[in-house]
Formats: C-alpha cells, structure tokens, sequence
C-alpha cells in the first residue's frame, strides 16, 4: 500500500539544491554529506530494526493496520480545515477519507455561493480593504478549556494584513479585521487556554507609521504582533519588535506566546537577511503586554496602542520583560506548543534541528538561551511540527521530503545536535510545507491520522499541464509498534498550507439557518412588496421556494437603483435557490431560511429573465421571473 519511491524525491532534490543551498551557505559537498548522513541513519536503522521496512528504502515502516476506508452513505470521524492559500478560502476535507465536503471563501470572491456578490459580504469585503483576493496560510479553530469548541475559526490573510473569522454554525466568514500597521500577516494562532485573542503576526517589516516617511530607512522599519478580540474582531493592542516575524503558536497556560522570524539582520535583500547563523524565536508575555498597555506604555499608531517590545526597550530590562529574544538557528519557521505544555519547539528551516524550549523555565532564567533544552538533528529544511499526544513530535523535511517522527523527551536527554531521538522517517511526495495531526493544537491530540501538506506533486497524479496540484497525503500514525503508513494521496488546488483537525462530535453545524441570527428581516410569503422609496430608487422583499419567485415579474425604470432582498423560505434541508439576473452581474444564493440582499443598477432598458442557479426541483428550469426595465421616458 506505501508506495515510498525515490525517483522523483532526487529530481525534487536536485530542484531545491539549487533553490535553497546559496540560503544555507552550503557548498554542493555539504549538501552531498548531509545526503550521505540521511542515507547511512536509514541502513544503520535497518540494522536496529528502527526503521523497519521490507521494500529496503529505509524510509518508515507500514503497519497495514490503517483504515481509511469510509465506505459510500458513511460519515468521516474528523473534519479537516485546510487553508486555500492564494486561492484566498478554507477547503473543509472529512477524514480519514480526504473526501472535500465544503469551500468557505473567505478573502476570495466566489460565484457559487454568491459570495462578495451581495450586499452583506461585499460590504464585509469592501470594509477590510477592498481587495479582491487574500493568501490564507493558518486556520484555527477557537478553544474552550484547550480543547474545540466548534464555534469559530480564524484564518489570516498574509498579503494584505488580515484576520477573518469564520462561523462554525453556518460555515461562513462573517468578520475580517484589516490589522493596522501590519504589512503581510503570517502566522495566526489563537491565545489559549480559552481563545482569549486571535493572534496575528507580522512579516514585514515597515515604517510605522508607513505614510511616506523613511522610504530609505530600513533601521527604523517594524513587524508587529497584533491582538485581536474574537468576539468584536477589534485589534487591541500590538507589540513591536526587531526583525521580520514568521509562524506563531500560544502556550496553553495563557502567558507565552511564541513565534519565529528571520532577517533579524534588517536586511533588505535576500543576502542581507540570511548573514547570521541564529535569528530569534521571541516568547510574548501576555500579562506583561496587558499590564503595559493599562499603564499607559505605548505609542498609539493608526488608533491601536503599540507596545515597544524591541530587545533595547525599557519595558525589556526588568525582572518582567514583555518579549523574551532566545536565539535560536537559522531563520526558524514552524513553531508549535507540546500537547502538555512543557515545551515550544522551532524548526531551524534553514538548519537541520529544532529547537526545545522549556516554557516553564523561561520563567526562572536570566539568559532565555537557558531554557533551550533540546536541538534534535532531523533532517534538511525542518519546516513544522504536530504531535500525537504519546510523547512524539513530527516534523516536515522540505529538502529531504520526509516526515520525520521524533522523540520529545529524547531530544531533551540527548546532546544538542544528536539524531538518536529520530524514531522513524517516511518518504512523503514531494517537499511538504505544514503538516498536521488530529487535534494537535489541543492539549489532547487523537493521534491517529497525519496529513502531509506537499508543495509539489510531480508524478503523482495525471498531467495537467505546467500547473501542477500540490499533493495532501493521509499518514496513519497510530500504530508506533508497525510505524507510520502513507495511507492516501489527494490533489489540492494551489496552495493549502497548514490545517486544523477537528472530530466531528465537536462541531454542530445548522441545518438551516435560524432567521434570528440574520440582520435582513425574513420576507415569508403574502407578505412581498415592491416599493419605490425615492425617484430613482425601487426596494423589493420577495421569498423563493419550489418554483417560484415572489413576483412573476418586476417592472423598473432605466437608471433606477434596485434593491432586492430575498428570502428562501424553505425550511427543508439542502435545498437551495439562488438569484441570478443576466447581464447585471447578480447573484445571490439563498440557503434554507436565509435572507440576502443584492444592490444594482437597472442601466439598460429590457427584459431580463431573473432565474434560480441551483437545481432544486424538476420545474428548476421554470423557476424565473421577468425583470422588466422601461426605457426612460
Ligand atoms: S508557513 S510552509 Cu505560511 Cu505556515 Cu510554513
Ligand atoms: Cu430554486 Cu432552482
């Protein structure tokens, strides 16, 4: 069943060899020796029976004890909450059968459910910026108790500086926070243990403010971490601090915050950014930041109260600093919290280990590099961990193209740099991004199911052309006795990056919508109305259901502003309408009970066939009004 080929993985390394070796400050030796250690650790685990495998590669074992088959008309166990990238939405899998259930469009415009196509999204679309499109990376869901409790989740967007919130109820985004003085939100997390903020972190580093001053200063520019209010999505406060910030994760106490970051050189170019061999992971102290900003100590930018959090700042040198700098190699990307709390680890990115840093003795210790308290050797291009809540830690190897499953406390006995805490490695295909584990981020991990996240598929599907689809591979890691086994491959539209895993007795999704949670008044039938409310202005409430609008036709004058709200007043699930009007540009969908209202110009006299886009009975076809524009007079 695993298929663990290397043909293709040396095509990809050969590829990255070349895409990141100047970054490592690598010579093409190096790079061959550190192939070399892979390889050798594969044939010595063959000998120990560590690495148990019949098919020779040395590359994790198969149990064959996984099953992840879920048979026609049956439900999957778990949702998975996959980000869509630069596709801008949240892709909603069920496993373990990797089936795709759902796509929430979030910073994205998308036809079929009439998104940033009525008043109510585009408002919310237009109000966080007005951009078309946003690049998801992170999506989290809310937690009560440092476990789900299905009732947000939260997904940034790192091109335009934004965090939105998604409804669990209905499966719907409805808030995006445009974070001020934030250029690129990267990382999102959530500060546990009850979902107190949404965190954001900043990438780029900019001028704050970024009005025009200091074009050519890069010492003065910033990156902010940004806490936002789940409840009302406001930004409360921000930090500022040195050096570009990357991923985030919150510990599960409610105090530290970790996130990684690179170019704490402030460089501008690619080589100015990758000079030092260590750059920081900074550990936020929450209480401290919020003991600041009811001081008083800050400057208010753009109307949110920003704390200085850089290494020389006052707020730094006493027994309570609000960031603590822990060096940390090089350029580290992931960063994620142990189920237990015990320990944040950083993958090194740009250098083969991770980084243990104990959270408790980040209290005590002077020096924070002190509370580093374990560097595992795993691998090239460590990116992110998950956990299987058994004491083992797993991580992605973007070069090498394996997941690699470690030993958490092993690596806190071993010598820094050791790889004896490495249990196993198993080719994934090719070059995985993130990856994540059932419930890793809560302090209750299931520990069965792993997807992979691939940035590149290659041969793994049937040509389409130069654009190829990345590639989420299911893993089963429930069996530490038989080892991992690669169970699954599924192409992803461009570009999924991390994942939240959620069981599904955690989530309660409505049937159809309650018209109490909606601010547009319900329009139920009897009571239509289409009503003129200034000279070039035409309102109309109507309902909809099997087969027919409120109105068999609707007259208007050219150059009238229309508003029409419509409701769907049927109260049987999955049955869908919608409210399409040709050469308008209007569409609208309406689920079971809802109520939505699109805004338009009536500019060109005619008839126009208003009609239903979902196919919701036999007579669809017939269910159409006429749209009926008078020339002006
Ligand atoms: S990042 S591939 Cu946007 Cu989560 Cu690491
Ligand atoms: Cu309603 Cu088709």
């Amino acid at each position: 069943m695993t298929d663990t080929t290397h043909t293709e993985t040396d095509d990809a390394q050969g590829r990255d060899e070349e895409m990141l070796l100047p970054q490592l400050g690598l010579d093409r030796r190096d790079f061959m020796k550190a192939g070399a250690a892979a390889g050798t650790l594969g044939a010595m685990a063959g000998c120990t029976g560590l690495l148990d495998r019949d098919d020779g590669t040395g590359a994790g074992g198969a149990s064959g004890n996984a099953d992840a088959h879920v048979p026609p008309g049956e439900l999957d166990e778990y949702y998975a909450f996959l980000s869509g990238g630069h596709s801008g939405d949240i892709r909603v899998l069920g496993l373990p059968s990797m089936r795709e259930i759902m796509r929430i469009p979030v910073f994205n415009h998308e036809s079929a459910r009439g998104y940033g196509y009525d008043d109510e999204s585009s408002e919310m679309l237009e109000e966080a910026g007005g951009y078309t499109w946003g690049d998801t990376h992170h999506p989290r869901v809310s937690q009560t108790d440092n476990d789900y409790d299905g009732r947000w989740a939260f997904v940034n967007d790192k091109a335009n500086g934004r965090m939105a919130r998604i409804n669990l109820k209905y499966f719907e985004t409805d808030a995006i926070v445009d974070i001020p003085n934030q250029q690129g939100t990267h990382g999102a997390c959530c500060v546990l243990p009850d979902t107190k903020y949404v965190i954001g972190v900043g990438e780029f580093r900019v001028p704050l403010e970024n009005d025009g001053r200091s074009l050519d200063a890069p010492d003065e520019y910033g990156s902010v971490f940004a806490a936002i209010n789940p409840e009302t999505m406001n930004v409360e406060w921000e930090v500022l601090v040195d050096g570009n910030m990357d991923n985030g994760d919150g510990g599960k106490e409610g105090k530290w915050f970790f996130t990684t970051g690179y170019n704490s050189e402030g460089g501008v170019t690619e080589s100015e950014m990758t000079q030092s061999d260590r750059d920081m992971v900074k550990a936020f102290n929450i209480p401290a930041i919020e003991a600041a900003v009811e001081a008083g100590d800050y400057e208010e930018i753009n109307e949110v109260p920003v704390v200085d959090g850089r290494q020389d700042s006052p707020l730094n040198s006493g027994s309570d600093p609000v960031v603590k700098y822990i060096p940390t190699p090089k350029s580290p990307h992931g960063v994620s919290v142990t189920p237990d709390n015990n320990y944040a680890i950083a993958s090194g990115k740009l250098d083969p280990t991770a980084t243990v840093i104990d959270i408790a003795a980040l209290d005590e210790v002077d020096d924070p590099e002190e509370a580093v308290v374990g560097r595992p050797r795993l691998g090239m291009g460590p990116l992110h961990t998950a956990y299987d809540g058994r004491g083992h830690a797993y991580t992605t190897l973007f070069i090498d193209s394996q997941v690699v499953k470690w030993d958490i406390e092993a690596a806190v006995e071993a010598d820094l740099g050791s790889e004896d805490p490495v249990v196993e490695k198993i080719d994934v295909h090719y070059n995985p991004g993130h990856l994540i584990a059932s419930e890793s981020y809560t302090a209750d991990p299931a520990g069965d199911w792993l997807i992979s996240l691939n940035k590149l598929s290659k041969d793994r599907f049937l040509p389409v052309g130069p654009m190829h689809p990345e590639n989420d591979q299911l893993i089963y890691i429930g069996d530490d006795e038989g080892g991992m086994e690669l169970v699954k491959d599924k192409p992803s539209y461009a570009e999924p990056h991390d994942a939240s895993i959620v069981h599904r007795d955690k989530i309660e999704p409505a049937k159809t919508y309650d018209p109490e949670d909606l601010d547009l008044e319900h329009t139920a039938a009897g009571e239509e109305s289409v009503e003129r409310v200034a000279d070039d202005r035409v309102e109309v409430k109507m309902y909809s259901m099997r087969n027919e609008f409120g109105f068999p036709d609707i007259t208007v004058q050219e150059g009238d502003t229309v508003e029409m709200q419509v409701t769907n007043i049927e109260t049987t699930s999955d049955i869908l309408h919608s409210l399409v009007i040709p050469e308008h540009d209007v569409n609208i969908k309406m689920a079971p009970q809802e109520t939505t209202k699109v805004t338009f110009e009536a500019d060109e006299p005619g008839v126009y066939w208003m009609y239903c886009g979902f196919f919701c009975s036999a007579l669809h076809l017939e269910m159409r009004s006429q749209l009926l524009v008078e020339p002006e007079g």
